[in-house]
């Protein structure tokens, strides 16, 4: 095939492929055949030119000299990390006989393919491999280990992935980060929000940690794990009894108000204070300042959603800007993820008919550990790519025992030689999103952007769509669908109603484009009325409780800490946790400790601690201090054990998060764990 790579040195046009709901525009600059900088792209309309300091040294990740060149195949043990070099042949081969031979002993469900976003291009999450292991009719996998919880949950309030857009939040004057650390995870929010703060905006922040984005803050509120809820349903209580509701808005626009009037009665600012832990003066302040502001704003987050309870909780908290009417106010109302506005042809991506109606099992990624190691039918060979799983999937002790099972064939796609690919007896070397034609659709703002490959693809490697491709010939799967190229995926993608009039050539030429967005308001939202759902008829036949309810964490165990293992601000998940300048920028892995626990089990700052619970065990340096509160334990990060520094231990903090899944979407419950800790000696 003729490179598709435009030879000259310059400036390309590029996005970024990270899972991130900001996906910058980006420069990048490439000198004899290589990039030499990479920068944001001051064009772009949200992200204005602004990187986060990972991308800025993106390079050193691409052409970091422990990246993948070519296909290797396991001589050591399992884990150990030996392999060989072999060629794309005989790695394709191998791949094909197996599998192959597979469908005739096991049949095709005995093969799972096992992915996740990290890389966000359309093609490459969701493209060629739908279709290839459709047509293959393999197990399928619920990719529930990110937002799926609260996506339930938001969506019984209000039907689907669809808040506001973010770019009207310079008009909010008050904006509310809850369970978000945006500072790190979402930096363009924070830099609309500081526009709004010019005009006099107030920031609040709801979090268990006292983070970069609480210390970003006008006021944090620290509050207890998993009860975000509670909290939501005492502003409600305050809303209601003081008067501040807008009740043309809910007469109009919401089914239910009256029975949640009544219904929040029992959500008593003193009650709501023992749960939480925020004082009853703050939970006041806090109902009044929301209940008297217009434009207030909600950026809902990922964390109070990674709790048993995660689904119900957001699905609470999407429920108070419809109290005060903000829907209508531009600047006003609330996102927890914009996906739903950029919504593209899936069918003819992902071609759900290959399966030809087969009713194939589905396998939810959180319990991977399971499902390896006790599923009936087995798996019998897992298909690894665009995920870490050795590192990011929960119960991690569970999931390494999965993945060093003798008679599992593990296939692992990726840039670098992960943990979870050393568990592989096929490892294949993947291009960066830099090398491949792709398309991306932020679920956070509203623009659709393209990537056309910058550089050569690094050593021998392959993009997902090629190597699909490879193995749908191997297999002798003949659909034309296999031969399309990107560029035809991508229009035939473009080709609905949400994106009526963004065409492949428009991407190519503007390399951003906005998707017309119609206001939510005046307008029928896709909920089982059309309007607001403060009572849900449809959570009642799915056995939830109609009305918004705090519904307290699952008792894990008998130990006294909750640990809350987050990500960092200088990797993206496990990703760059093996580069060293990313890993020098973060400096080091702490458990962040409340004093008077600390002082109460003699442990003092920078003490290597061995924390541990039913599920694993973990060493940590702490950081003594008031950033968290009592009971409750911090970490940041998804480090590898060879991330080389202070501890010799494990750090692998998913050894102690639970495989649980959350009360709705199958979700994860990273944040619901409980643990011992005690000084290392
Ligand atoms: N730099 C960087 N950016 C990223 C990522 C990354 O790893 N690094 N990951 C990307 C991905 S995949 C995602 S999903 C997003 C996630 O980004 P966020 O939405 O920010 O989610 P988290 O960082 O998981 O958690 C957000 C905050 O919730 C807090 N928290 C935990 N439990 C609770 C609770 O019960 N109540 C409240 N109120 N707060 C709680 C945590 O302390 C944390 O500060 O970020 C994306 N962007
Ligand atoms: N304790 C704890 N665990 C968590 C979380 C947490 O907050 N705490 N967060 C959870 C969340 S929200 C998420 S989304 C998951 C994310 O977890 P993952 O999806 O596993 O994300 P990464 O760790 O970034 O791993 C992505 C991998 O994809 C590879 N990759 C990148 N581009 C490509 C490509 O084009 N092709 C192929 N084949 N590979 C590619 C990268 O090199 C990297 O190894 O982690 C979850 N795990
Ligand atoms: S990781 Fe997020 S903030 Fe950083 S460049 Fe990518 S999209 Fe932008
Ligand atoms: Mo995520």
């Amino acid at each position: 095939m003729s490179s598709l790579v435009n030879q000259q040195n310059g400036v390309f046009h590029s996005v970024c492929s990270l899972d991130c709901p900001d996906q910058c525009g980006l420069l990048v600059h490439k000198q004899e055949g290589k990039i030499v900088k990479i920068e944001g792209d001051p064009n772009h309309p949200v992200t204005k030119g602004h990187i986060c300091n990972k991308v800025r040294h993106m390079t050193d990740r691409i052409y970091d000299n422990k990246r993948l060149k070519y296909p290797l195949k396991r001589v050591g043990a399992k884990g150990s990390g030996e392999f060989e070099r072999i060629s794309w042949e005989e790695a394709i081969n191998t791949i094909s006989s197996r599998w192959k031979q597979l469908l005739q002993t096991d049949g095709p469900e005995s093969i799972l393919p096992y992915s996740f976003y990290g890389n966000m291009g359309r093609l490459s999450a969701e493209g060629m491999d739908r279709r290839f292991f459709h047509r293959l009719g393999a197990s399928r996998l619920d990719r529930s280990i990110c937002s799926s919880a609260g996506s339930v949950g938001y969506k019984y309030t209000m039907g689907g992935s669809f808040g506001i857009d973010p770019e009207d939040t310079i008009h909010s004057k008050l904006i509310i980060f809850w369970g978000i650390n945006a500072v790190s995870t979402n930096m363009h929010q924070v830099a609309l929000a500081q526009q709004a703060r010019k005009n006099g905006a107030k920031i609040i922040v709801i979090d268990v940690h006292k983070n970069q984005t609480a210390r970003f803050a006008d006021w944090f509120i620290p509050i207890m794990p998993g009860t975000d809820s509670a909290l939501a349903l005492g502003i409600m209580h305050i809303l209601f009894s003081e008067n501040m509701v807008n009740t043309s808005f809910l007469q109009k626009y919401t089914v239910g108000h009256e029975e949640l009037r009544e219904h929040v009665v029992q959500y008593d600012p003193l009650t709501v204070s023992g749960i939480t832990g925020v004082p009853v003066d703050d939970i006041y302040k806090l109902a009044r300042m929301y209940g008297t502001t217009s434009p207030s704003f909600i950026r809902i987050g990922n964390g109070p959603q990674h709790h048993d309870n995660g689904g119900m909780c957001i699905r609470t908290i999407s429920c108070l800007p419809a109290l005060t009417g903000q829907w209508l106010v531009k600047g006003g109302g609330a996102i927890k993820g914009n996906g739903g506005y950029l919504d593209c042809n899936s069918s003819y991506l992902q071609r759900p008919d290959l399966l030809q109606k087969k009713n194939t099992r589905v396998i939810n990624m959180n319990l991977l550990g399971n499902a390896l190691l006790t599923m009936d039918p087995p798996i019998k060979s897992l298909y690894v790519y665009s995920t870490n799983p050795a590192v990011v999937a929960p119960d991690g002790n569970k999931v390494r025992k999965g993945l060093d099972r003798d008679d599992l064939f593990t296939v692992v796609h990726d840039l670098f030689l992960t943990e979870t690919a050393k568990y592989a007896d096929i490892v294949l070397p993947a291009a960066s999103a830099f090398e491949n034609t792709d398309f991306y659709t932020s679920y956070w703002h509203h623009y659709i952007q393209i990537q056309q490959p910058v550089i050569e693809k690094y050593g021998e490697s392959k993009s997902n769509v090629d190597v699909f491709r490879l193995l749908a010939e191997a297999m002798g799967f003949k659909d034309a669908c296999f031969q399309e190229s990107e560029a035809e995926m991508i229009a035939g993608a473009l080709d609905y109603p949400n994106l009526d009039g963004i065409e492949y050539e428009a991407l190519v030429s503007q390399h951003y484009i906005k998707a017309e967005v119609k206001p939510l308001f005046p307008g029928m939202l896709s909920t089982p009325s059309g309007k607001i759902e403060l009572y849900s008829e449809k959570m009642k036949v799915d056995g939830y409780p109609p009305l918004a309810t705090y519904i307290p964490l699952v008792d894990d165990a008998d130990f006294p800490f909750l640990f809350v293992p987050g990500p960092n601000q200088h990797f993206l998940n496990s990703t760059f946790s093996n580069n060293e300048k990313h890993q020098k920028f973060e400096k080091e892995l702490l458990l962040h400790m409340n004093h008077e626990d600390a002082e109460s089990l003699g442990i003092e700052d920078g003490d290597l601690v061995r924390v541990w619970n039913n599920r694993g065990q973990c060493e940590f340096k702490v950081s003594v201090g008031d950033k968290v509160l009592q009971g409750v334990v911090v970490t940041q990060g998804l480090w590898g054990n060879s991330s080389g520094f202070h501890s010799s231990g494990n750090v692998l903090v998913n050894s102690l998060t639970p495989d649980r899944v959350a009360d709705m979407g199958n979700g994860a419950t990273f944040f619901s764990g409980r643990v011992q800790i005690e000084k290392k000696v």
